[in-house]
């Protein structure tokens, strides 16, 4: 078994966008730390052919999403400059079978790092909080896949959303906050942002404790996708999404 040959498959796949077998079942051995090597090994590819590095994500935040998989850990993937969709359009090039899931991301503005990170220190450093949608797509045929093939896959990591309303981070209790999925004008998934951990300024302290590990840490101006706040859909092209925030914030991915 050879990391490097193992990373270059998934970066062709990703690349052009097809369907691959999962790598644990087809060598024996890998780990989590290997996945985790290969995902930055791609990403390094990626760096070095002109992309930019603007942040993590955080997934498997939920139970329900951990369950649906069959895990108990979070995990994270790193987020590039080409995923962050500059509009509400719905471009579905470039993805094999996308899912939509509503998301809050946190800017943050003072390097955050160490084993003993608090909340206290994620509040400290964070300028705002941004309602966002994130657009995941695994590689993998069927969307099937275990913790570590996912991790290999750049956490499943496509495109993101931003919205362009950012908020202080004390202006609402976030884990409160009501988020209803809208599709083709039917509701379909409701949740709160409870659902992230408990708090989605968890999520943030438990990737700070994840890249500590790895001796690594968040700096500042990264934006942190915090986990989904409720199940991902699937969409097609043509679909039309609205993603509502309480009563303060609306997204809209592919609005007429
Ligand atoms: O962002 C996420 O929670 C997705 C992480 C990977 C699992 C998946 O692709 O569903
Ligand atoms: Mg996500």
């Amino acid at each position: 078994m050879n990391i490097i040959e193992i990373a270059n498959e998934i970066h062709w796949h990703q690349k052009n966008v097809l369907e691959m077998d999962k790598i644990t079942t087809r060598y024996a051995g890998l780990t989590l730390e290997d996945a985790y090597e290969i995902q930055k090994m791609n990403i390094i590819k990626d760096l070095q052919s002109g992309e930019q590095f603007v942040g993590w994500k955080m997934g498997l935040t939920s139970l329900a999403k951990q369950q649906s998989v069959g895990v108990n850990q979070p995990i994270y993937g790193r987020l590039l400059k080409s995923m962050k969709m500059i509009d509400g359009e719905l471009s579905l090039e470039g993805l094999i079978h996308p899912r939509v899931e509503p998301e809050f991301a946190f800017l943050i503005n003072k390097r955050l790092e160490g084993a003993n990170v608090s909340e206290k220190d994620v509040w400290q450093a964070t300028e705002c909080i941004i309602p966002a949608v994130e657009i995941i797509d695994s590689r993998y045929r069927d969307f099937s896949f275990n913790l570590i093939d996912v991790v290999a896959d750049n956490a499943s990591s496509a495109k993101f959303l931003l919205s362009e309303q950012a908020f202080s981070p004390s202006q609402f209790q976030w884990e409160k906050v009501q988020v209803t999925m809208k599709l083709n004008e039917r509701k379909v998934q409701e949740g709160k942002g409870s659902a992230v951990m408990g708090h989605p300024v968890r999520s943030v302290v438990e990737l700070v404790k994840m890249l500590h590990s790895s001796g690594l840490c968040i700096e500042p101006g990264m934006v942190v996708l915090t986990g989904g706040i409720t199940e991902a859909i699937h969409v097609s092209s043509g679909d039309l999404l609205e993603v509502e925030f309480d009563k303060f914030s609306t997204l809209y991915l592919n609005r007429k």
